[in-house]
């Protein structure tokens, strides 16, 4: 069963995908479990595109089918965690960088483990990073980055930070397939991953897992 739901995503069957979600949730299973299932099937259908066996009217597909599962998902992972929020994280896609897959994947697990988020989306400016820090006020701000042209606008956003007196109030974490340590040390980053559930694990960390 486990296997399944990641095979239905990977072959776009929508209503097969939202009954399996369904009918998982409705026998009581924890839907974490599921939105993993999910995370894979989503890395399987990234993973033909790049072999060139899928095309991007297939990847769009694969991303609404996702967003339809999150909407679902959501309302019962924060049954699951009715807890006061456990923090702020602020997310987004920098300038240069227009993907959103792994981003939309890590904003709904952080949802599911009781974070407060705000996803500025992709594309964006460096300055809208600190105007939203200013008013948001979290207590990490997470870039994700799939292509090298998004990493001088981590590094730029880094550096307004810091120049805006806002770096020690914030932790910086970077993900997505294309970064490693040593981009983290390029950016000024304190964290980097390529796996969602480790930058949720640091976000719990740094907020005391409360
Ligand atoms: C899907 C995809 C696209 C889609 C994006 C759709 C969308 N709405 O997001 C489309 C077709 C639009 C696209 C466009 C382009 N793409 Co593209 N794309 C990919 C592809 C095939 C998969 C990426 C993906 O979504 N993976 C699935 C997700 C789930 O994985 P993920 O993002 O890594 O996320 C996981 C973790 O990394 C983590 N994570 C992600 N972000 C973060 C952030 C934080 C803070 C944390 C903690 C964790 C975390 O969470 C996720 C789950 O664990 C990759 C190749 C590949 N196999 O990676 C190329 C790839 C990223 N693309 C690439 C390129 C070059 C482009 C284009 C320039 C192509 C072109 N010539 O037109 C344009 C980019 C335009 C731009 N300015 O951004 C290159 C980048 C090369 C490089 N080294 O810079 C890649 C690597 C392909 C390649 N080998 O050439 N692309």
């Amino acid at each position: 069963m486990t296997e399944g739901l990641s095979d239905l995503i990977l072959n776009f069957k929508r209503d097969a995908v939202l009954e399996n979600v369904e009918r998982r949730l409705g026998s009581g299973e924890d839907p974490l479990r599921i939105l993993d299932d999910c995370r894979r099937g989503m890395s399987l259908v990234g993973e033909r595109f790049q072999e060139g066996d899928f095309f991007l009217a297939e990847l769009i597909l694969s991303a609404e089918i996702f967003k339809e599962v999150a909407a679902i998902i959501e309302p019962h992972l924060s049954k699951a965690n009715p807890a006061q929020t456990k923090g702020r994280v602020l997310i987004g896609t920098l300038q240069g960088d227009i993907h959103e897959l792994g981003k939309n994947i890590l904003v709904t697990l952080l949802r599911a483990h009781g974070f407060a988020v705000h996803d500025l989306g992709v594309d964006v400016p460096p300055p809208a990073v600190v105007e939203k820090v200013q008013e948001f006020q979290p207590h990490v701000v997470g870039f994700s980055a799939l292509i090298t042209t998004a990493f001088p606008s981590m590094k730029e956003a880094v550096a307004l930070l810091q120049e805006a007196g806002l770096r020690d109030s914030v932790k910086v974490m970077i993900g997505g397939g294309v970064t490693t340590a040593g981009v983290r040390d390029y950016v000024g980053a304190d964290f980097q991953t390529t796996d969602a559930m480790e930058g949720v694990a640091y976000c719990l960390n740094i907020t005391g897992g409360k």
